[in-house]
């Protein structure tokens, strides 16, 4: 089809509105005669289980100038403000418990007298799914990018009105069709793989015109992306995992939002993004913030510039009530979905002041939510810095966990190496050993590969340094988060990203194979399947003692053992990282012995060498040998 500029202008306007009125009540929110309403958000609040307090966001021709009263049981208007741009009125609203669910009339009064009556939805507290339960020491977490996991709904693969249109599963950076219908319809997959807990890339609506698949460039914060299957099959989604006791974590940014999103279009306040004389991006070099010899110049081109050009850089910290509605916002989605914990994107390019407010206005509510933040520094000082009750830091930031991209970075490089004493196996035992510098370092998110990195079968190089890999983060402190198919040796280097980023192999009817059933599984994938099922139900079965401090000892020629305790249960983890194969040396072991007589795989069949033997008995560890035995007595 093709349509001349004025066409597609007016369809991209009526579209626009059709969308626009989704999250709307069904009532009609403008009267010719008064005020009209574009756009509210949110599209509904609660008489309780969260924050009885919230802001009103109306969006229409000259809405500033109008006033708002409300005449209803436990509804008040506590007042209004305004902004620079006159089509925005932010109506401060507080919802009593005996506010009784259902629709409520606010009255809009505009400058010239003329009133529309505006349907506002209370929910009942008591439709709230349960959330905010937060992931226990001892999980194990699985990332997915929903675009690219499973197609459960094709009927939502392209919506009408939005930017981008169609699927295209040759072409990396379009969209694939996965959805949220997709990840509920595998939950037995994940729990089979032992996973406790899934963190989805971002499901929000990314109406852009390229590249929405990723979720990064947010254009509407209280819809999920319909093509995703929409806020209903989010809350569906949810309840599928909360039903087999899996956790899920949103994914968040509050360092930028899409150029698209509906108020970056019609700004609110200038103040509200930072501003430059001229475009500026970031320089990306995050060490800046916690480098006590950087220059102020280089700390706010670091924390203030523009990530890219299509997301523009927002700026909590210049105006109170934007810093509210980020908060209401997360809040929201923890009633609307149930969600129990946050990843937060690109944590050091958001403003610091602005994040420790966030995670305190969020813990304050649910105090066993979990917050991890994404922090691409380059050292455990670095790392530290942001985490809650750290000793390097002289603020609290409130923020539980990040990303361990510390050990990454040495297991990357180890896996690679011979070892020495100073090479191979020995980084990791030397990154562990600087733990000291965190407040718990078994909270630290730990993963081999992630969707910004290169796979981790194509970083390990085989088969068996992959499983090796895979083990160690799976069994070392910290909470291990899979890449979705990095169980089946997925692979790819990401130059550039999207190529770590393909279809999980069944996940479409179309598909010849699907890698969620274990027949179709090839050998390979297979075993290596089978392996990581077996550590993350080692996991949970002991969960206590992967919720407990480690031990471990100093690599010998590559071989590396480690226990996970918590003094009734004592896994003793025998590992070789080399290519020669070694005889274990009992004595270096004897400090872990805990008075055991006998070692059993923790793994089943899973592990190497015998699944049972005696203390002190011959043994041998094959190159990239890797095990886990329970301690017992005869
Ligand atoms: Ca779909
Ligand atoms: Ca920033």
């Amino acid at each position: 089809m093709n349509l001349n500029r004025s066409t597609q202008y007016l369809l991209t306007v009526v579209l626009g509105l059709l969308l626009t009125t989704w999250c709307m009540p069904h009532t009609s929110l403008a009267q010719p005669s008064g005020p009209v309403i574009q756009k509210m958000e949110p599209p509904h609040w609660w008489n309780g289980g969260t924050e009885r307090e919230f802001v009103l966001v109306l969006h229409g021709p000259q809405l500033a100038e109008c006033s708002v009263s409300i005449e209803e049981p436990g509804l008040t208007v506590l007042g209004t403000e305004r902004r620079q741009h006159d089509d925005y009125l932010f109506v401060r609203m507080r919802v009593e418990s005996d506010c009784p669910a259902g629709t409520h009339s606010l009255a809009l009064t505009a400058a010239k007298g003329k009133t529309t009556f505006l349907s506002f939805p209370i929910h009942d507290a008591d439709g709230i799914p349960k959330g905010g339960q937060g992931v226990e020491s001892g999980s194990t977490m699985y990332l997915i990018m929903p675009d690219r996991f499973a197609n459960g709904e094709p009927s939502n693969d392209t919506v009408d009105g939005l930017r981008e249109q169609g699927v295209d599963r040759s072409e990396m950076y379009a969209r694939h069709g996965g959805d949220l219908q997709g990840i509920a319809q595998h939950v037995d997959y994940l729990d089979a793989l032992g996973i406790d807990a899934v963190w989805l890339n971002p499901v929000l609506l990314n109406d852009q015109p390229k590249a929405s698949y990723h979720g990064y460039a947010v254009t509407d914060h209280y819809q999920v992306d319909p093509r995703l299957g929409g806020n209903a099959a989010y809350r569906d989604m949810v309840a599928a995992c909360h039903q087999q006791d899996i956790r899920v974590i949103q994914d968040v940014i509050f360092n930028h939002w899409g150029h698209n999103h509906w108020m970056v279009r019609s700004l609110p306040d200038s103040s509200w993004l930072h501003q430059w004389p001229e475009f500026t991006l970031t320089n990306y070099n995050c060490n800046v913030m916690t480098d006590p010899h950087a220059v102020q110049e280089e700390v706010d081109q670091f924390n203030r510039g523009w990530f890219v050009r299509q997301m523009p850089d927002l700026a909590p910290d210049e105006d109170p009530l934007l810093a509210d509605l980020l908060v209401q916002n997360a809040l929201w989605w923890i009633a609307e979905a149930g969600v129990d914990g946050f990843r937060i994107d690109t944590y050091p390019y958001s403003d610091q002041a602005f994040m420790a407010e966030f995670a305190e206005r969020i813990l304050a509510q649910h105090p066993d939510l979990y917050m991890f933040g994404e922090c691409w520094v380059s050292s455990p000082a670095a790392q530290s810095q942001y985490l809650s009750g750290s000793q390097l830091s002289t603020s609290d930031s409130h923020l539980e966990s990040v990303k361990d991209f510390q050990l990454h970075f040495a297991l990357r490089d180890a896996i690679g190496e011979d070892p020495s004493w100073r090479t191979g196996i020995t980084r990791v035992h030397g990154m562990l050993g600087q733990d000291g510098v965190y407040p718990d370092p078994n909270r630290l998110v730990t993963f081999v590969d992630n969707h910004d990195t290169d796979r981790w079968f194509s970083v390990a190089g085989d088969a068996d340094r992959a499983r090796y890999g895979i083990g160690l983060v799976m069994m070392t402190r910290g909470l291990p988060c899979l890449y979705y198919g990095t169980e089946l040796g997925m692979d790819g280097f990401a130059a550039p990203d999207g190529l770590v980023r393909d279809d999980f192999p069944g996940g479409w009817a179309e598909d010849e194979r699907s890698a969620f059933q274990a027949d179709e599984r090839t050998p390979q994938e297979r075993t290596l399947w089978s392996f990581t099922s077996a550590l993350g139900q080692a996991r949970r079965t002991h969960r206590a003692a992967f919720a407990s401090p480690m031990s471990h000892l100093i690599p010998r020629q590559g071989q590396y053992h480690f226990m996970r305790s918590d003094g009734t249960a004592h896994l003793l983890v025998l590992t070789n990282a080399s290519d020669e194969a070694a005889k274990v040396d009992w004595a270096q072991l004897a400090p872990l012995q805990h008075g055991a007589s006998i070692l059993r795989s923790a793994l089943g069949s899973s592990g190497d060498g015998p699944e049972q033997l005696s203390w002190g008995e011959a043994l041998t560890l094959d190159p990239w040998h890797f095990q886990v035995y329970l301690l017992g007595s005869e």
